[in-house]
């Protein structure tokens, strides 16, 4: 009779440790403790062998096993059916779905026009050198030849910082070319990008904040030639001609100093009006280092030569992408950003 007991027993504990990983085998768990042919129904049957004193106990447990089957397919039940619903279940997935491509972000024009002229250089045998954005008097003025009455040392021209008169935020990326010469002999083949800072009143045409490339060649023997035919091939890269022109003008850390222009004619519209009808399009300053300058920075005159320029990025990229207002290159408007992004 204990036999009986045991059986009932041993069903108990199966349903208690049955764990059914799909619907499948929790139909197959229905179907042995709750279908038709149940097994724990016969089980009802042997009460009649049960003895008396017996009988009510065992129609207990015989119940007990009956609910429990019902609880625990219940429980499954719920169970597999939340992680039906579930995202990682692998069920739910489709594989054949057509991914979704993430959104590629777009390089600041700036930047990507900044990279043009850097690398047209670096092709020459330029090697990038950087610098810091506050400068001091000495390298931003004073090294560069800049008298102490130069109105670009005014206060309504440079950012001095707060109660200063020694540190300031540098106008243009020279105090690099300084610190470059002050540290190394030449041959020297340099070009400094970087952002510089003005006292401006902000418009469409100006900004307070901008960029600038700036190159400097020191070596024996370097002449107003080599000058002329590094600044037509960069022409040449930068703008697809050659046909330049350099017109005198005046820096203090160069002389000779000149403006160069690129011809872009007058052909069509837009040229016409860049070139306010001449064709010529004014690019960048350039010039020999001025001989006081080398020697500021411990590099003797006598011996070596060199030709320095620079040019406005900003400028550039207004007309490389047909851009008006100079302040949308720093608004980060996503409007204007999303418009550079690459075309894969
Ligand atoms: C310009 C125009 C002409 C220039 C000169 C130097 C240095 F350090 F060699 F003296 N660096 N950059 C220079 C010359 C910059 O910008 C319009």
């Amino acid at each position: 009779m204990s036999e009986t007991f045991a059986n009932v027993k041993r069903f108990i504990e199966e349903i208690a440790a049955a764990s059914p990983k799909s619907k499948d085998e929790l139909e197959q768990f229905r179907i042995r403790f709750l279908g038709t042919k149940n097994v724990i129904k016969p089980l009802f049957g042997e009460i009649k062998n049960v003895p008396n004193e017996q009988k009510k106990e065992y129609g207990q447990l015989v119940n007990e096993a009956k609910e429990a089957a019902e609880r625990k397919f219940a429980e499954l039940q719920e169970a597999l059916e939340a992680a039906d619903s579930g995202d990682n279940d692998t069920d739910a997935l489709d594989f054949t779905r057509p991914g979704e491509p993430l959104e590629l972000g777009s390089r600041h024009p700036i930047a990507t026009t900044l990279n043009r002229i850097v690398s047209i250089f670096q092709r020459m045998g330029f090697t990038v050198a950087e610098g810091p954005d506050i400068e001091d008097d000495w390298h931003n003025f004073t090294a560069m030849n800049t008298p102490e009455d130069h109105p670009a040392r005014d206060m309504q021209d440079t950012f001095y910082l707060q109660g200063s008169t020694e540190m300031l935020l540098r106008t243009h990326t020279s105090p690099v070319q300084a610190r470059v010469m002050m540290a190394q002999q030449p041959p020297i083949r340099i070009i400094a990008p970087g952002r510089v800072y003005r006292n401006e009143t902000i418009s469409a045409r100006s900004h307070a904040q901008f960029h600038q490339v700036e190159g400097l060649y020191v070596d024996e023997g370097v002449s107003f030639a080599d000058m002329k035919q590094t600044l037509m091939y960069f022409a040449q890269e930068m703008f697809g001609t050659p046909k330049i022109r350099l017109r005198p003008s005046f820096f203090p850390f160069t002389e000779p100093s000149a403006e160069m222009d690129v011809w872009i004619g007058m052909d069509n519209e837009k040229n016409h009006r860049l070139s306010k009808g001449t064709g010529w399009l004014e690019i960048l300053g350039c010039g020999m280092v001025d001989p006081q300058v080398l020697e500021n920075c411990g590099i003797d005159p006598t011996k070596y030569s060199g030709f320095a320029f620079g040019m406005g990025i900003e400028r550039q990229a207004m007309r490389l992408y047909d851009i008006h207002d100079i302040r949308l290159f720093f608004e980060n408007d996503v409007r204007f950003l999303r418009q550079f992004r690459a075309v894969v």
